[in-house]
């Protein structure tokens, strides 16, 4: 597949690429199937899969339907070892797409699978995903892969990107704050809905402003992030520094690939 030259500056400029038809029906159909299993507790209990319930549900002021209409996410699923979700983060179709954004040695720092159920799937507001839990010097070397495994429309809570906002570099909380309350207000213009059918994906620069809406719909808008970075970054985080996933190239001595 790969991208043209054309692609590759217009993520440079933008801060996020589209692309459709990054998995096929079938390979889409696996990956929902392994989600459903894991979100029902059906495989041999996975502790190191982290699992979040919508905030409303949580505090019993939404009903979802069962447990798995509850899940805001789960994280960590690929990192975790689970061979469909790690075989995506490798999918030769993604990786040769982020060496073309970043360099051939590749790691997977970390994984989301942001289920946004039906009617009760929250707002995820403005933020930038560096820095935000990302610890790695230097800290630009971080792009995102988001794979609709679910169409994604405006009404089911797409991802929205603001275009270019990756050039301002790491934002405080204030300012961050400031693009979500302008967004809140209808006054953010620019904002680009990432709207894609089952099996496409955007890639998207650690800088970048995003956020997604509430899901109005009765439809699921599941989509699984897969956050690479360079794996000659340092790693600056707590220690013990947790097991990465290796993805493609070379490893380097001192790195986070260490
Ligand atoms: O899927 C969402 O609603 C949020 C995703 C996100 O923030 C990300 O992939 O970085």
């Amino acid at each position: 597949m790969g991208v043209t030259r054309a692609q590759i500056e217009q993520f440079h400029e933008q801060g996020f690429l589209i692309v459709e038809n990054v998995l096929t029906p079938d390979e889409v159909e696996v990956m929902r199937a392994r989600a459903e299993e894991i979100a029902r507790g059906e495989l041999p209990e996975n502790s190191r899969i982290r699992r979040q319930v919508e905030p409303a549900v949580e505090r019993g002021e939404q009903a979802a339907d069962d447990y798995e209409a509850s899940l805001r996410k789960m994280a960590g699923l690929a990192l975790a070892g689970d061979e469909v979700f790690a075989a995506h983060a490798r999918r030769p179709r993604i990786v040769e797409i982020i060496q073309a954004l970043m360099g051939p040695d590749l790691t997977l720092y970390q994984d989301q699978l942001f289920m946004k159920p039906p009617r009760v799937g929250s707002r995820q507001p403005y933020h930038q995903d560096q820095p935000a839990g990302f610890h790695i010097d230097p800290p630009e070397h971080l792009t995102t892969c988001w794979t609709a495994l679910d169409e994604s429309t405006e009404e089911n809570g797409c991802l929205r990107y603001l275009p270019g906002s990756h050039k301002l570099g790491p934002l405080t909380k204030e300012q961050r704050a400031s693009y979500e309350a302008r967004a809140l207000a209808g006054k953010l213009e620019g904002e680009v809905p990432l709207i894609l059918p089952p099996g496409g994906a955007g890639f998207h620069h650690g800088w970048i402003l995003h956020a997604s809406n509430v899901n109005l719909s009765n439809r699921r808008r599941r989509g699984y992030a897969t956050h690479y970075v360079r794996s000659d970054v340092r790693y600056t985080g707590p220690e013990p520094k947790r097991q990465f996933l290796r993805v493609s190239g070379q490893t380097f001595p001192g790195s986070i690939s260490a």
